[in-house]
């Protein structure tokens, strides 16, 4: 990010807009490392303005991207999300058949078990922080 006289007063802000977000029930489902592994969550907005989840950042991951798993015609097919809404007094929920974060290039870090602390970006700049627990394959949700 650029930096410029008025940071202070922008990270104020961001700071206030985080306190209104969290996220809950992160999970990873941890692939062999030649496909694809995929982080699940629900972010909650309790704000009064809605908020957009513009990216992830997962320590075990090289990279980390937000998309959207979409039926048509009987037929899956996933594109990429950019923002995504969170609703004022709502939530988002990235869970299998809809939307996921894609995770590649895993490290050792992302060993079965482990809690990874990941880092979830917003448009207005906020950040806000939580535990995902990396499960295996068979796994149908975080615990
Ligand atoms: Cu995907």
């Amino acid at each position: 990010m650029l930096q410029s006289p008025g940071d202070a007063t922008e990270r104020a802000l961001a700071q206030g807009r985080a306190e209104q977000l969290s996220v809950q029930g992160c999970w990873i489902r941890a692939m062999p490392a030649q496909v694809p592994s995929a982080g699940y969550f629900t972010v909650t907005n309790a704000g009064r303005a809605a908020a957009k989840l513009t990216g992830i950042v997962v320590p075990g991951y090289g990279m980390a991207m937000l998309h959207q798993t979409q039926k048509t015609g009987g037929m899956a097919k996933m594109t990429m999300a950019h923002e995504i809404d969170v609703p004022a007094k709502g939530n988002l929920t990235f869970a299998p058949g809809g939307y996921h974060a894609m995770l590649e290039k895993p490290s050792d870090q992302a060993r079965i078990g482990a809690l990874l602390p990941v880092a979830f970006q917003f448009a207005s700049g906020a950040q806000v922080n939580a535990s995902c627990k990396v499960q295996p394959a068979s796994a149908l949700g975080p615990d």
